[in-house]
Order: structure tokens, then sequence, then C-alpha cells
């Protein structure tokens, strides 16, 4: 099964997908567009936050960090003057520490993970969506940013003026991806920020065509006008698209067969969906604990298994 992903929603329906079937089983096609270079250190928080699912060491209360985690040497450096962007544990810094040293030694992104997810002792297939950078990079009326400055230094506050995937015309899908997306006839989308974490992945060469010749099922983080949690929505509307389910299908529906939305959802009109040739199907998408996250990953499984 291959599910593409970012570093929160789909975690959570991965967390509930690895309650019913073997981690052997599972493919996860991992967003790199959020990676950064912090304190000579290659951070890539979503290949990391799924890593550290498969690891057992993930903190589920933020969906990113390695639980317990001590920050030792983020707080010794703040002491020096120096403020990193993000809050870097000093286990996960030790992570990425390895993941740098291994690039610096000529592997690519793809076999860092692998050897990464190797020493863990991970079974499940984690890889990168690409081996070159394509970073999601705002335009504020300050200047461009990182998504990581505009996101956690200056709590999405800004005002977009545009955004892009900075270095997206250089990049492509890794051989491994390419590879496993030939086996596959079915592909996840689970529920991630449709801008910054499903967008980078669907905006490198042939993806979108190769999801043309798969049954392709989606799940919706956005409910009624609003995202479950993060900026997807400002990021949305300031590409023009409405902030609503029906915004993430007018995005997906070139590929997309089945569309699951959030039962709460009452702006969400299915028979719309349905005259574009999507099946639509009503589903509690609000995977506020494991048992929650379970029960959605079964009903997933079952229209994974349909036909
Ligand atoms: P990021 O890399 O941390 O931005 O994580 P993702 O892109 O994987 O996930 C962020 C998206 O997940 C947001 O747009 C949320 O609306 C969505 N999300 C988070 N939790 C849930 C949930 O329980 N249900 C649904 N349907 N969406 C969720
Ligand atoms: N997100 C935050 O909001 N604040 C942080 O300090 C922070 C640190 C951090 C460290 C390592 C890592 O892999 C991820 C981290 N994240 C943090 C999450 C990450 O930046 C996410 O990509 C964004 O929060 C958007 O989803």
């Amino acid at each position: 099964m291959i599910i593409l992903s970012g570093g929160t929603g789909s975690p959570k329906l991965i967390d509930g997908l690895r309650q019913l079937i073997p981690d052997e089983e599972i493919t996860v096609i991992v967003n790199t567009g959020e990676d950064i270079w912090s304190s000579e250190v290659f951070i890539s928080p979503d290949v990391d936050t799924v890593l550290y699912l498969f690891a057992g060491i993930l903190d589920k209360t933020k969906w990113w960090s390695i639980v317990g985690d001590t920050y030792n040497t983020f707080n010794q450096m703040k002491e020096l003057g120096h403020n990193e962007i993000l809050m870097l544990g000093d286990r996960d810094r030790a992570v990425n520490l390895v993941r740098t040293r291994l690039l610096k030694n000529g592997l690519s992104l793809t076999e860092a993970t692998v050897e990464i997810a190797k020493q863990f002792g991970i079974k499940a297939t984690v890889l990168p969506m690409s081996d070159e950078t394509a970073t999601s990079v705002i335009e504020t009326p300050a200047g461009k940013i990182h998504f990581q400055e505009f996101w956690v230094s200056k709590k999405g506050e800004p005002e977009i003026l545009s955004f892009e995937y900075e270095g997206i015309e250089k990049a492509k899908l890794s051989p491994a991806v390419k590879e496993i997306l030939e086996k596959e006839d079915c592909v996840i989308i689970g529920p991630s920020n449709p801008m910054t974490s499903i967008g980078p992945i669907l905006a490198l060469p042939e993806m979108k065509e190769i999801l043309k010749t798969k049954k392709v099922i989606a799940i919706s983080p956005i409910i009624g006008n609003a995202p479950v949690s993060g900026p997807a929505g400002k990021l949305m509307a300031a590409k023009g698209l409405e902030v609503s389910s029906k915004g993430v299908v007018e995005l997906y529906r070139d590929f997309v067969d089945i569309f699951v939305y959030d039962i709460r959802d009452e702006v969400i009109n299915p028979a719309e969906i349905e005259a574009m040739g999507i099946q639509a199907v009503a589903l509690d998408t609000m995977m506020t604990d494991e048992g929650k996250r379970k029960g959605l990953a079964e009903k997933v499984l079952e229209l994974f298994n349909k036909g």
C-alpha cells in the first residue's frame, strides 16, 4: 500500500493503518518541501515524523520530534545568542547529524533515509519524494521566506503574496519512488496539507500522469471552511482556491477516484463531486485518538480493497 504523506494528517492515518496491517506492507512517499538546513544540519521534518512513527518514538502530541527528547543543545545555543528556527531536540539532532553526514559522504536523500530506517529497525518503506530539493518558499510583503520561517518563526502571520516550490524545475521523482509506483495499482493521498505537503509531490514531473493510471483515494484535511490544523487554508486562499473540501477536489480532480470528506462537513455538496466522476464518501476523519485513527484506517482499507 502506498501513501503520500506530509508530517501530521497522513501520519495519523498511517498510525491507524499500522494497527491493521504489517509495516512491511506500507510504503510512504514523503514530502520534502519543508526540508531545511539549520546549524549545519539538514532537517527533513516530514520524513523524520514518518520514521519516528514507525520506530515507535514519535511524540504524538505534536506529531514531530522524539517523545521525551531533551533540548540541551538547543538551549545552550540560545544562551550563546544563536537562535535556531526549529526547536530541535538532542536525539532528533543526532538523527539529523547522521543524515547530514551520510549526505556529505555522497549518499542520496533516499539512500540516507533507507540507512536511518534500517538502523531504527523499521520494516516499512519510507521514501522521500525526490533526491533533489523543491522547497516551499512564501513571498510576503517583506520578501521571500522559507516555509518554516513563515510558519514557525512568524507563526503563519505574514500576508502571503504568492508561493512556490523553489527548485521544482530541476527536481524529479526519486528512482525508488518511480519503481514502487510501477508495482502498485492503488495510491492513498492522506489528509495532509494540499499546498505544502501533497502539492510538492504532485508538482514533480510525471507524478500526476502516473496517478491517472492508478486507483487514487484521497482524504480531505479540510472540514467545512477550515483545515483541522495548520496553514492549509491561508495557503489555499492565496492561490485563489476555495478553502473547503471542494477546493481540495479541484487540486486532485484529474486523478482522484474516491474522495473522503468528514461527516461533520456541512459545506460540501457530494453531488457536485460525484458529477465530476469522483465517488464521494463521508467518514469520521477526526483522528483524535488511537481508536479513531484505527476506525478511519479500517474504512479506508475497505475502500482500498474494493475492486
Ligand atoms: P505538516 O507537514 O505538519 O504540515 O503535516 P500534513 O500536511 O501531513 O498535515 C497537515 C494537515 O493535516 C492539515 O491541513 C490538517 O487539516 C490535517 N489534519 C490534521 N489532523 C487531522 C485529522 O485528524 N483529520 C483530518 N481530516 N485532517 C487532519
Ligand atoms: N514545528 C513548530 O511549530 N515549532 C518547532 O519548534 C518545530 C521544531 C521541529 C524540529 C524538528 C522537526 O523535524 C520538526 C519541527 N517542527 C516544529 C515541525 C515542522 O517544522 C513542521 O514541518 C511544521 O510545523 C509544519 O507542519
